[in-house]
Order: structure tokens, then C-alpha cells, then sequence
């Protein structure tokens, strides 16, 4: 059986449809929903009729190896996540669980484990990578139970009925000697592949990232009784730091290409149309490609924050949710994917660097890690939109397939 792009756009569409949204408004996909288990236990029942032996781990991530393959040998690893931020796409993430999953069925002996990782988008819990972070250990379960999601639960309680068992995780850590190396594929999520016309390209760097949580207190009044000159109003001083957060990212971009900053949360209290807003809270969301950047525009964001909430008589409170530094990928594992596409006949193999973050970012510190990007049409991500030719995920696992399988 050879890698079948017909198979592949099948089982996009089929795990498309497990959202709790319908298409023409998004895929909408939280970890440890009823729509994600559908997800999940869609990729299981196919990894098994592939003759694959399933774990479901005590981080909530499911792994996957033929059962031919005992799980203490040493495999490559693959695999990204099914879990969707609201209203998104149906290729982030999926792609780069189905293509895995077409090698094991081209390949039933390949030495391949494939890997659903819980919570990437960090959309649920208000953190990212939280079943790659569990399974590295670089996220306690401590930490794991001050998250909550849209109903307050934390990632182990809305987890147990998925496997997730908060005494059995700290038994359940990456061991590197485990796995020769881990290769994510991933749709690009920005639009150079296909300006470009490259349907495949090799990943060598992910962005890094900084992510905040900005409270404005000021105080809540009239309307209509209440003068310019005698308002404290939360709204107006966030507004003012948005717009001076987008003037810093162009500015720092003009410094050092794709440095980004997005605000992509709001809160209004009281949020009443006669009432000057009292309280704000909204997200930052920063990225770069070096460390050195993050540091500059985290020195940024703090003074601005402050001189324009003082400037208004606004109290401000900030605080960094997420601190994730710029990551290189591993250079011989580029190379071997470069000469996996040689065999499948793409040379060169274009290079691309990772705007977007992912779990290889996670998992780059203990394990050789790599990425292979598949073109997004027009670079649109996060959005019902989103879309990639499956033939070129296709692609994507011929190479997965002809660098694990390779000599050596
Ligand atoms: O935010 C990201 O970069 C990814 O989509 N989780
Ligand atoms: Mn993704
Ligand atoms: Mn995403």
C-alpha cells in the first residue's frame, strides 16, 4: 500500500467533522470535549485497523506504534495535536496527525510511533502545549490544577474521563533514549510556501513567545453626568496600549522581520453601554525569532503598559503567562528529511522558519526535532478558511515515511 492523498483528505474531513461548531462558522475543537474524544478516538480506531497497539497516556496524549513493535523499543516519533482554538481550521494540527497515521498504514512495520498531543492551542486552559509540557515535565500537575476551562475545571479533572491521572503522570516522562527523534508536520500557517509555490519545506527554527494577562482598574461611573476631564475609563487606556502595542510591533518589526504582538482576548466591566468601563482585562500574545527580541519588546510592552495607564490615572497589574524562547531544530535531522524528499523527488527542499509555536518546540530540548511544512492557501490560519491541497500532505508523509524508514 503506498501514501494516499484520497485516504488523507478522508480522514481530514471525517475528524472536520467532530467540532461543536458547524463548518461555515469554524472547527471548533476544546481538549477533553465530547467533539476532541470524537477526534481522538477517530485516529485510534483507524491506528488500529492499521495494526497499530494504542496508549492512552496519564498526560492525555495518545501514542500509537505498530504492534509489532514493542513500546520499549527505540522509534521515531510523529504526530501534533487534534485539539482546535475556536472557530478554526480543519488542517492545524489534524495534518499532522493524519500523515503519520497514512505512514503507518503504507508502512505497518515502519519504526514510527505516532503521537496525539492534549491541549496545543492553550485556547481551552488559557496555556499551551499542555500534554507535551506534562509528558517533558516541564509542567507540574500543581501548575495543571490552577488552569480552568470555560467551566472552571482544571485540564485533570475535565482530563480524567480521558485518561488523564494526575498520580500517574509524574511516572510518565519523556525518556529521549526512548525515540530517535520527533518530526511534526504541520500546515505553514502563513502565506510564503504558497506565494512561493513550494508545496513541502523543511522547518529548522520556531519562533519564540511571550504571552501576558493585562488587568486595568479604573473607576466605573456615569455616562452622562461624568466630564472628560473626570473619567478614569479602563476601556480608553486599553485601547490607547493597543494601539501603542501594534505601533511597537512595527517598529520592532522593522528592526527583525515577523515580530508580531496580538491582543486577541477582551474583557469589559461592567460592559453596559451607559457605564464608563471600570475594569479591563486582555491578553498579549508576543512573538519573535531570537531571545534578544523577546527581551527588547518585553521591556516595551511593561513601559508601555505603565506610562499610559499613569498618563490616565489607571491602577495596572501585568503578568507573563507564558515564557517560551526562540528555538533552533535539530541541523541533522533537517538534513536527513532533506535527503528523504530527495528520494521522493522534491530538491531542493525548501527551508522555512515557524512563526506559529508547536509541541516540536517542547519536546526540541531532550529529542533530535524537525518539522515539515505543508502549504497553507494564502496563509490563512485560525479560520474556517484555512486550507491545504492534501496531496501535499501527501507529500509531507511520503517524506515522513522515506526518512524514518531510511538506513541509518
Ligand atoms: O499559537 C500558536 O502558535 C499555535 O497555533 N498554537
Ligand atoms: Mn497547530
Ligand atoms: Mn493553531
Amino acid at each position: 500500500m503506498t501514501i494516499n492523498a484520497e485516504r488523507i483528505a478522508r480522514d481530514i474531513e471525517a475528524i472536520g467533522g467532530f467540532s461543536e461548531t458547524p463548518p461555515d462558522v469554524g472547527f471548533s475543537r476544546p481538549t477533553f470535549t465530547p467533539a476532541w474524544r470524537m477526534a481522538r478516538d477517530y485516529v485510534i480506531a483507524e491506528a488500529r485497523q492499521a495494526g497499530c497497539q494504542v496508549r492512552i497516556a496519564p498526560t492525555g496524549n495518545v501514542h500509537a506504534r505498530p504492534a509489532s513493535i514493542a513500546w520499549e523499543t527505540p522509534v521515531w516519533l510523529s504526530g501534533s495535536h487534534v485539539d482546535s482554538v475556536p472557530t478554526g481550521g480543519k488542517f492545524d494540527g489534524v495534518a499532522g496527525v493524519v500523515a503519520p497515521l497514512e505512514v503507518l498504514r503504507a508502512h505497518p512495520e515502519a519504526p514510527l510511533e505516532l503521537i496525539i498531543f492534549a491541549e496545543e492551542e492553550g485556547t481551552t486552559f488559557n496555556l499551551g502545549m499542555l500534554g507535551s509540557r506534562a509528558w517533558t515535565g516541564t509542567l507540574t500537575v500543581a501548575h495543571l490544577a490552577g488552569l480552568s476551562n470555560r467551566d472552571g475545571v482544571s485540564p485533570l479533572d475535565a482530563g480524567r474521563p480521558y485518561g488523564v491521572d494526575a498520580a500517574a503522570m509524574v511516572h510518565e516522562r519523556l525518556d529521549p533514549r526512548g525515540y530517535r527523534g520527533l518530526i511534526e508536520l504541520h500546515v505553514e500557517q502563513g502565506p510564503a510556501m504558497w506565494k512561493a509555490g513550494q508545496r513541502v519545506a523543511v522547518v529548522t527554527a520556531i519562533h519564540g513567545r511571550r504571552q501576558y494577562r493585562v488587568h486595568l482598574m479604573g473607576t466605573p461611573n456615569h455616562a452622562g453626568s461624568t466630564k472628560m476631564d473626570d473619567r478614569a475609563d479602563a476601556l480608553a487606556a486599553a485601547a490607547a496600549i493597543m494601539t501603542g502595542l501594534e505601533a511597537l510591533a512595527q517598529r520592532l518589526s522593522s528592526r527583525q522581520d515577523h515580530t508580531v504582538i496580538t491582543v486577541g482576548q477582551l474583557v469589559v466591566l461592567p460592559n453596559a453601554i451607559n457605564v464608563i468601563p471600570g475594569e479591563v482585562t486582555f491578553t498579549i500574545d508576543f512573538r519573535a525569532s531570537t531571545n534578544a527580541m523577546l527581551e527588547l519588546g518585553h521591556d516595551g510592552i511593561g513601559q508601555l503598559i505603565k506610562a499610559e495607564s499613569a498618563r490616565r490615572g489607571i491602577c495596572a497589574e501585568w503578568a507573563a503567562t507564558e515564557s517560551l524562547a526562540a528555538v533552533p531544530l535539530d541541523a541533522g535531522l533537517c538534513e536527513r528529511l532533506r535527503a528523504a524528499a530527495r528520494q521522493v523527488g522534491v530538491d531542493p527542499l525548501p527551508e522555512a522558519a515557524s512563526g506559529a509555536l508547536h509541541d516540536a518546540a517542547i519536546l526540541a530540548p531532550l529529542l533530535p526535532t524537525a518539522m515539515i511544512f505543508v502549504a497553507s492557501r494564502d496563509g490563512i490560519s485560525h479560520n474556517p478558511a484555512e486550507f491545504s491541497r492534501p496531496e501535499d500532505v501527501a507529500l509531507g508523509a511520503e517524506i515522513l515515511a522515506a526518512c524514518v524508514n531510511g538506513a541509518a
